[in-house]
């Protein structure tokens, strides 16, 4: 009997109210109507003890120092990580609204000057490489535009548009092929046509023959 085929790492990442949380939930409709079988995850997963802890930080009810809280987010992935080499192995695919690139940028864009974008993607190397990264690319004032917008600790426009420079810092480099950029300022369904294609061109190339990969840097 041959080997079921691995199911793909699909990240979505961008900056708040780019529009991650309504095109995961798309493209996950879309991939379960073509008859794949999905998972859709998102980070920071709150509902665990350390997601919890980040819970009331994001919310800004806790304090944490800069390098604490990153090394919580990393934690935080770390803990599904068996979960999600487990669901890939097994033939489901697996759609993350936000993973290591939001977690290096926002720690990054906090200009601790003890807290490069190089130390922060040190705790995430040997976490499961995704096979394609949608970033949904749109300026800090589109986004702030949108509803919904202030509630939360990261969310100032100072800050979104350091987040959104380290991204584009994140998109030039070699080690992040996987990284392709969508304008997220398109209505909601020109953004899943195009995500649609290039779900559809992971699909059909030769990437998902190969073992899931570490992420390395
Ligand atoms: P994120 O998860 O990135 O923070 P959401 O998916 O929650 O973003 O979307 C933030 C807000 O913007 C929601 O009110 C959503 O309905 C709206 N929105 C999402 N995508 C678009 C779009 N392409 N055009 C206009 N509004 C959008
Ligand atoms: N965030 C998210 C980080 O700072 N580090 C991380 O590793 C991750 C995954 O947490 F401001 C920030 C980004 C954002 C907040 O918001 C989470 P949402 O609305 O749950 O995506
Ligand atoms: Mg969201």
């Amino acid at each position: 009997m041959s080997p079921v085929p691995r199911g793909a790492l699909i990240v979505v990442e961008g900056l708040d109210r780019a529009g991650k949380s309504t095109q995961c939930e798309k493209l996950c409709r879309w991939l379960e109507q073509e008859g794949r079988r999905v998972k859709h995850m998102r980070f920071p997963n709150r509902s665990t003890p350390i997601g919890k802890s980040i819970d009331s930080y994001l919310r800004g009810e806790t304090q944490q120092e800069d390098h604490v809280i990153h090394l919580l987010f990393s934690a935080n992935r770390w803990e599904a990580a068996p979960q999600i080499i487990e669901h890939i192995r097994s033939g489901t695919t697996v759609v993350i609204d936000r993973y290591y690139y939001s977690g290096a940028v926002y720690s990054a864009a906090k200009k601790n000057p003890n807290l490069t974008l190089e130390w922060a993607i040190q705790p995430e190397i040997g976490l499961p490489k995704p096979d394609l990264c949608i970033f949904l690319d749109i300026s800090s004032t589109d986004a702030a535009a949108r509803s919904g917008f202030g509630g939360e600790r990261y969310e100032t426009s100072e800050m979104q548009k350091r987040v959104r420079n380290l991204f584009q810092e994140l998109l030039q480099k070699p080690q992040n092929k996987e990284m392709v950029a969508v304008n997220a300022g398109d209505s909601m369904e020109e953004v899943h046509e195009t995500m649609r294609r290039l779900g559809n061109k992971l699909f059909e190339g030769e990437g998902l023959s190969k073992p899931l990969k570490s992420f390395d840097y």
